[in-house]
């Protein structure tokens, strides 16, 4: 159990429970091709059948009406085809499928084969979990869009990347060998994720060399049968870098043709393409305003160089930035920007430019509020951006189930115009009548067996994907499943992962910043451990403002950045208030004394404190939780996750001196509990006789009791 076949393990079931399935005669896979989705579908469940039930069961793609008790895949227009009756099939939309286990025979069908292949996967998802109950529904998806975006650079290195190395890209070409793109395609198909953009934001202009395009052709092979279709980063520059032209203004003729002619190529290649995503003017980054002209003029151009070939979108990235903002202005505001550079160019863009809002206004954070720029877009669709990554979030070292962060952003209502306007309902074009919208996501797989190197941090991945789909399922019911297809059925393996899932958010935004400060980690390089005295004092802008007297941004509009003021009216006059602005995004949107009373009571300061306590205590029942389940699972994934849940606790205490000392020092307000400081018991490693070590100041100093 090495985790490479993640929640698709297909574990057989218990022989009695395995008895009781209701045997078919026969697959028949109604499939246009050997590389259609549904061909897929018909050889993933009979594989899935084998190892779930230990029954073999043929698989064939030519329909016979006399077929004792089938399971038929099919689309809906296929099987009609084929004389099928399809009156009881609810309509479906693009994707989505119909699943009936009623009667004698099972029957899959999809809107298109993709839909069929996601209808396999949800059968074999109940078989594998032993639910045997008899159903029939259909089910269509919330997001149109539900896209990845692995940050794999051409070298084999992967931006924010915790898990190996790529399996695209490897010393500036794409790899031979793509086997483990296939199976990372059927993982994703399997959460019916639609779309992968294979390379990182940062891009590379050599991707479109012609090597790397027909190496691009091959990923988009391997994917395809797994009814997922392949886009591309794009660097801004390539025309000037590659293309040898003097200039890469969006408006210059040259400019344009050069891209019209390496998107045909790309065509040749990727027939399928799903488009470009576009990080320009971005920390460092060149785009259209190098050149003088708009966002938009530049996302047009990629615009209309993939129109004639089809329906390839653009994804443009809202991340646009100063990053050498001045902190002495104490309007200066990163989290404004997005509304500042695209709001007013709402009308502007092309029917086929998506803008890609990352979740909240500045970057992965612990928690923070819905991205305004969701509120301020009517005409121009968007999509959301949510990292699998757990950048900010531990890097995986740490266990972080995100999908209840992500409910809170989605659940989050905008109340654009004054109507209900839930993020979730906008993500789906229904609040603003958007034809193309949905969901992205940041996933940093490489080449570990375990994906991500963290097992339990798949969870989040499988989550994401649900969400996507249904961005009303529900967290616990979600990482049950995903415990019962990763782990097995048993209950109290199933009950201890979903516990410590469902407290490791709340337990990390504890230990590391809470009341909406951000995450309080090194924020200049690493994003990793704590060190609060790092946010302030530098160009990037997520800055906390902390001084011997208060903390938190002011982003009122009264007297702060007037970032308040970017939501509508309502949202608008509630986070404008201290009073109205929950204790959960105070200090984002608010500058207090240390000794600002909360709505629970505490003071600000006391908060941290306990917090820090609090969520760090947690943090340390995860190794024992995790004991429970010697034996209940294998020993191999068993030591992989002990041994990163106590690295965990050990961490969390370190990040809860740091903080603690750091704000201890700062404002000299003791802990009411004197904890903070108070190390009674401790043993400096510096004061004991060394052997084979040395003492070296700690960077920064409070990460450590006496920085040594
Ligand atoms: C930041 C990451 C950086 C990415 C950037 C982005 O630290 O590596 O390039 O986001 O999203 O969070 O473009």
């Amino acid at each position: 159990e090495d985790g490479l076949s993640a929640w698709l393990r297909y574990a057989p079931l218990p022989a009695d429970l395995q008895k009781s399935y209701k045997s078919h005669s026969k697959i028949i896979a109604l499939s246009s091709s050997k590389t259609s989705p549904i061909h897929t579908a018909g050889k993933e469940l009979q594989d899935g059948i084998r190892r779930i039930l230990n029954q073999e069961i043929d698989v064939t793609s030519s329909f016979q009406p006399d077929t004792p008790s089938p399971i038929i895949i099919g689309t809906v227009s296929s099987y009609a085809a084929v004389g099928g009756k399809i009156q009881d099939v609810p309509e479906l939309k693009e994707d989505g499928f119909f699943l009936t286990t009623k009667g004698e025979s099972v029957l899959i069908l999809g809107e298109n084969e993709r839909g069929a292949l996601y209808g396999t996967f949800e059968y074999l998802s109940v078989l594998a979990q032993g639910n045997f109950e008899e159903v029939a529904y259909a089910t269509n998806p919330s997001g149109k869009i539900r896209w990845v975006n692995e940050w794999d650079n051409l070298d084999g290195s992967i931006e924010r990347g915790y898990a190996g190395k790529s399996f695209f890209f490897k010393d500036g070409k794409v790899l031979q060998d793509l086997t483990r793109a296939a199976q990372y395609a059927r993982l994703l198909a399997s959460i019916r994720i639609n779309g992968i953009v294979v390379n990182n934001v940062n891009a590379h202009c050599s991707l479109l060399n012609d090597e790397n395009m027909a190496g691009l052709g091959r990923i988009a092979d391997k994917m395809r049968p797994f009814g997922l279709r392949i886009g591309v980063a794009l660097y801004f520059d390539s025309p000037r870098e590659l293309g040898g032209l003097p200039t890469s203004d969006p408006l210059d003729p040259a400019v344009r043709a050069w891209w019209n002619d390496i998107t045909s190529k790309l065509y040749k290649h990727v027939p399928d393409l799903l488009g470009f995503t576009i990080k320009a003017n971005s920390e460092g980054q060149p785009g259209p305003l190098t050149y003088g002209r708009t966002l938009a003029d530049g996302a047009n151009m990629f615009a209309r160089a993939l129109k004639p070939h089809g329906d390839g979108l653009v994804m443009y990235r809202a991340f646009v930035y100063n990053h050498h903002l001045d902190e002495s202005d104490l309007k200066n505001d990163r989290a404004n920007a997005a509304v500042e550079y695209f709001a007013h160019l709402d009308a502007e863009f092309d029917e086929n430019v998506i803008v890609q809002v990352k979740f909240g206004a500045i970057d992965f954070q612990v928690r923070e509020p819905v991205n305004p720029l969701l509120a301020n877009l009517r005409k121009t669709k968007a999509v959301i951006e949510f990292q699998i990554c757990q950048e900010y979030m531990g890097q995986q070292s740490h266990v972080v189930y995100m999908a209840p962060l992500w409910k809170t952003i989605l659940d989050f209502d905008l109340r654009i115009d004054g109507k209900p306007s839930l993020v979730r309902d906008v993500l789906s074009g229904e609040r603003l009548h958007w034809s193309k919208s949905g969901y992205t996501a940041v996933v940093n797989v490489g080449n570990d067996t375990t994906w991500l190197g963290n097992h339990l941090a798949m969870s989040n991945l499988y989550a994401y994907g649900r969400l996507c789909w249904n961005p009303q399922a529900d967290p616990v019911a979600m990482v049950q499943d995903w415990t019962r297809l990763t782990f097995g059925l048993n209950k109290t393996v199933v009950d201890t992962i979903t516990k410590i899932s469902m407290e490791s958010w709340p337990a990390y935004e504890g230990y590391s910043g809470n009341l909406g400060i951000q995450t309080l980690c090194d924020i200049i390089y690493t994003h990793y451990g704590p060190s609060p005295g790092s946010m302030d004092g530098n160009g990037w802008g997520q800055w906390t403002r902390a001084d011997a007297n208060g903390l938190g941004m002011d982003r009122t509009v009264a007297t702060g950045t007037g970032n308040a003021g970017q939501y509508p009216e309502e949202v608008a006059a509630m986070y404008e208030h201290i009073e109205t602005t929950p204790d959960d995004l105070l200090l984002w949107f608010h500058h207090v004394p240390y000794s600002h009373r909360l709505k629970s009571g505490k003071t600000v300061i006391q908060h941290f404190y306990d917090a820090h306590y609090v969520g760090s205590a947690t943090a340390q029942t995860f190794p024992t939780q995790w004991q429970a389940l010697r034996s209940l699972i294998d020993d191999h994934r068993f030591e992989h996750v002990a041994f990163r849940l106590k690295y965990q606790a050990g961490h969390s205490i370190v990040w809860r001196d740091a903080v603690n000392r750091f704000y201890n020092a700062k404002c000299g307000i003791p802990d009411e509990k004197n904890r903070v400081g108070n190390y009674k018991w401790r043993i400096e490693a510096h004061t004991m006789e060394l052997d084979g070590y040395k003492v070296v100041d700690v960077k920064p100093a409070e990460m450590a009791s006496q920085g040594k």
